[in-house]
């Protein structure tokens, strides 16, 4: 095995983002090599935590052992797996029957296969019947795909392949930093810059992603609705909106037309500080190319107004004419390795698989047939991750986390931290004891993408295979065996299957006939034809690449417009925090950093948190680069290394989100939740900047610095 293993290497996919770069692994586990793979979605690229992959499969702090707490404030101790198993199962049978079924909750993760996401909601609603289960793709994308789903009556990342991107004459990213958070992907818009394509940028920083484009717009944050407004107002003004397509294709258009009339450029310089000349310039750009695309990511959509900001950017490109034809469309590009396929199969609160409503009678249904049980038993809509988690200690007494690290990744943590501590029963499954699983009752430690087999959805749509290529160490199980195995002890078993081919082929039946349908992939299929898109409804049909290229998915084959006001973000700069708190990634680091904060390579490249910020800024408030400081916001304060940057604006700071500990970016981050999304404001609130101990013996008084001046 090992032997065929070294000579044939194993053609899988990287455990990481949502571009889901196809790569080869050689080797044993005396040591493995990453070879990055030809594929489509990389064409041969990896960044460095691809290529450093593997060394979470033999880390040396890997868990391979059950671990429990006999009593609250106790420690963690080794235990069995059938004590632990009893354990947690005992401590759900308790709560429930003391608080009823909804009182234990599931916290799911858009890093779970598809496999699992799809185990992971049916063990929620047939295992615990209960209505409580969400996941972290609710911190994520959340916005676009809500926005998407009213506007064009479905929801996909990209509802074309990436092979599109070079083929479109102009492109306006909106807040996403693709350079560092999908390197390969450059390689796409290197190629339509190459053809004499323009590329547009709008973000706070001079991001890594805006030195690549032809015109960088740098907002403050938390204005997009009013830039994109300002885009569509010039549009209309001088000309460039596509009529015949307006009529044909959708509705809505008119309260639209109306909104934007006040969005003059010097308004919208105004509140954005974008020069009105480039917002004209910027406008002329999209309306005047033949093809155009607008790609979000998180900078506008993690906003207490993100759905809105989403739809300001896909009312631009309707007007413009520029959706459902070749090398144009609204894209979001998604997040986690399977942020779109964590999306579609259950673990949201509100959802069945296959992209279906949980409280849609027929869509009740079709999934209860398949999973053997009455349409009846199966709960309602549940609590929304934010929602969810202010629940806990509360009404909510016990909850399962499945590839989420809450205590680092959930906006105002301090107070997260505190609930999961006030939980009943806290149960944590995960490869690494996380900040998260360090506070549990019980942690069971799970085997690991290359360890086990399973589909991933990436940011097109493409359903791909991760490849197994060696045992988990002993003493680790799969989160699938887990499930089977607790389900077993709830004496629900008989509804549940341990083999992964089984449950993916269960899961095909459960999403036919839905919007997100599943039912033609197979994995041999995934494997013949480097994935297949979805909708695939069965073996015959050839997967859908290219969406809304006749019509739209809403019943009238229209797509909507919805009419924005500027709204702002939930926190504006005062006297007391004078400045603007954005968050974010880095290159190196993935998410809460669990995984790649023990890879050597990158933990040495970016060792610790730190703050970044304007020298002007720095300058006015007598700071200097390195200096240790302290944000504070209206929810907590952090501890972190002064980093100068002219690439920021001078009234914005930003923080990235990859530790816990004392320089935790979202201790400071704000709970505010977009009204539709339920997605909380990771990108702007307002904060203040104090020196903790002067660097370098400077005597400058330590003293609270309020800025007189914020741009
Ligand atoms: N290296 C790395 N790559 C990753 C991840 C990771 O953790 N590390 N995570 C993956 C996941 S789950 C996700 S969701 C994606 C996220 O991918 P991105 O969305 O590209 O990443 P972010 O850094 O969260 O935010 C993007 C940009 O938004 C800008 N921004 C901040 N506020 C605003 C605003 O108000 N308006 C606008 N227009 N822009 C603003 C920030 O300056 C930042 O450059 O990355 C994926 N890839
Ligand atoms: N301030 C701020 N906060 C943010 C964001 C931001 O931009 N700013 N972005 C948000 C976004 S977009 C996201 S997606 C979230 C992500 O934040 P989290 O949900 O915390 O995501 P990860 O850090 O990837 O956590 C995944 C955990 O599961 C473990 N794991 C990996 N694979 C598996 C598996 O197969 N099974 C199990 N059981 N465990 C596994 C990992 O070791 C890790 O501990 O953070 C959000 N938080
Ligand atoms: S871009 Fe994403 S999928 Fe590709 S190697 Fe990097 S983390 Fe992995
Ligand atoms: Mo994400």
């Amino acid at each position: 095995m090992e032997q065929s293993v070294r000579s044939t290497g194993v053609a899988t996919h990287c455990p990481y983002c949502a571009l889901q770069c196809g790569m080869t692994i050689v080797g044993d586990d005396a040591g493995y090599t990453v070879l990055p793979r030809d594929f489509p979605t990389n064409k041969g690229g990896l960044c460095r935590k691809g290529w450093t992959a593997t060394e979470l499969l033999t880390a040396p702090d890997r868990l391979t052992t059950p671990l429990m707490r006999d009593r609250k404030g106790g420690t963690l101790r080794p235990a069995t797996w059938d004590e632990a198993l009893a354990r947690v199962a005992s401590g759900i049978r308790d709560i429930q029957e003391r608080h009823g079924r909804d009182a234990v909750a599931v916290f799911g993760g858009g890093g779970l296969t598809n496999e699992k996401a799809y185990m992971l909601g049916k063990f929620a609603r047939v295992g615990l019947g209960t209505a409580n289960i969400d996941y972290n793709g609710r911190f994520c994308m959340a916005s676009a795909a809500a926005a998407g789903l009213r506007a064009f009556g479905l929801d996909r990342g990209l509802p074309f392949p990436l092979a599109d991107i070079p083929g479109a004459d102009a492109i306006l990213i909106a807040g996403g930093n693709p350079a560092e958070t999908m390197p390969p992907i450059m390689q796409y818009f290197e190629a339509q810059r190459a053809r004499g394509g323009q590329l547009i940028v709008a973000d706070p920083r001079v991001t890594a992603t805006a030195r690549a484009a032809t015109l960088h717009l740098q907002l403050t944050p938390g204005t997009d609705a009013a830039l994109a407004n300002g885009l569509l107002h010039v549009a209309i003004q001088r000309g460039l909106i596509d009529r015949a397509f307006i009529e044909a294709r959708t509705a809505g258009f008119e309260p639209v037309r109306r909104t934007v009339a006040s969005y003059w450029p010097d308004r919208v310089e105004r509140i954005t500080g974008v020069p009105a000349k480039q917002i004209v310039a910027a406008a002329a750009i999209l309306g005047e190319a033949a093809t155009a695309m607008v790609l979000s990511a998180r900078g506008p959509e993690q906003q207490s107004r993100g759905v809105d900001n989403v739809h300001a950017f896909i009312n631009l490109v309707l007007a413009l004419g520029k959706a459902g034809k070749p090398h144009c469309g609204y894209g979001c590009l998604t997040g986690q390795g399977n942020g779109q396929g964590g999306r579609e199969h259950g673990q949201k609160a509100d959802q069945l698989p296959g992209y279906r409503k949980i409280d849609n009678p027929a869509h009740r249904a079709a999934v209860a047939s398949v999973w053997g049980v009455d349409a009846a038993e199966l709960p309602g809509p549940g609590l929304s991750a934010c929602e969810l988690l202010a629940a806990l200690g509360d009404t909510v007494r016990g909850l399962l986390v499945f590839a989420s690290n809450i205590a680092v990744s959930a906006p105002a943590a301090q107070a997260q931290i505190g609930r999961l501590d006030a939980l009943d029963l806290l149960v944590v499954t995960d490869l690494f004891l996380s900040e998260t699983a360090a506070r549990a009752d019980v942690v069971l430690p799970v085997a690991q993408w290359a360890e086990e087999e399973g589909t991933t959805t990436n940011l097109e749509g493409r359903v791909l295979l991760r490849r197994r290529l060696a045992d988990p160490p002993d003493g680790v199980w799969t989160d699938i065996q887990i499930l089977k195995a607790l389900a077993d002890r709830l004496d629900r078993g008989a509804y549940f299957s341990a083999s992964v081919p089984e449950v993916f082929s269960e899961f095909r039946r459960a999403t036919a006939g839905g919007i997100a349908d599943y039912a033609g992939i197979s994995y041999r299929r995934i494997a013949a034809e480097q994935g297949v898109f979805w909708p695939c409804p069965d073996e015959a049909h050839s997967g859908t690449p290219r969406l809304f290229l006749d019509r739209f998915a809403h019943e009238d084959g229209r797509a909507r417009f919805f009419a924005v006001e500027y709204r702002g973000p939930a926190e504006q700069p005062s006297p007391d925090y004078p400045f603007i708190l954005t968050t974010g990634r880095l290159l190196v680091h993935y998410q809460s950093g669990t995984q790649t904060r023990r890879v050597p390579q990158l933990r040495d490249a970016e060792p610790e948190p730190f703050v970044e910020i304007h020298p002007h800024t720095a300058r006015m408030l007598g700071l200097r680069a390195n200096d240790r400081v302290a944000l504070k916001t209206r929810r907590g304060e952090a501890e972190l290394t002064l980093r100068l940057s002219r690439d920021i604006r001078p009234d914005t700071f930003f923080v990235p989100f990859h530790w816990g500990g004392k320089g935790s970016a979202n201790l400071l981050t704000n709970t505010a939740l977009d009204p539709v999304s339920r997605i909380p404001e990771f990108k702007v609130c307002a904060v203040r900047l104090e020196k903790v101990e002067a660097h370098g013996g400077s005597d400058r008084a330590g003293a609270s610095l309020v800025a007189t001046e914020t741009n």
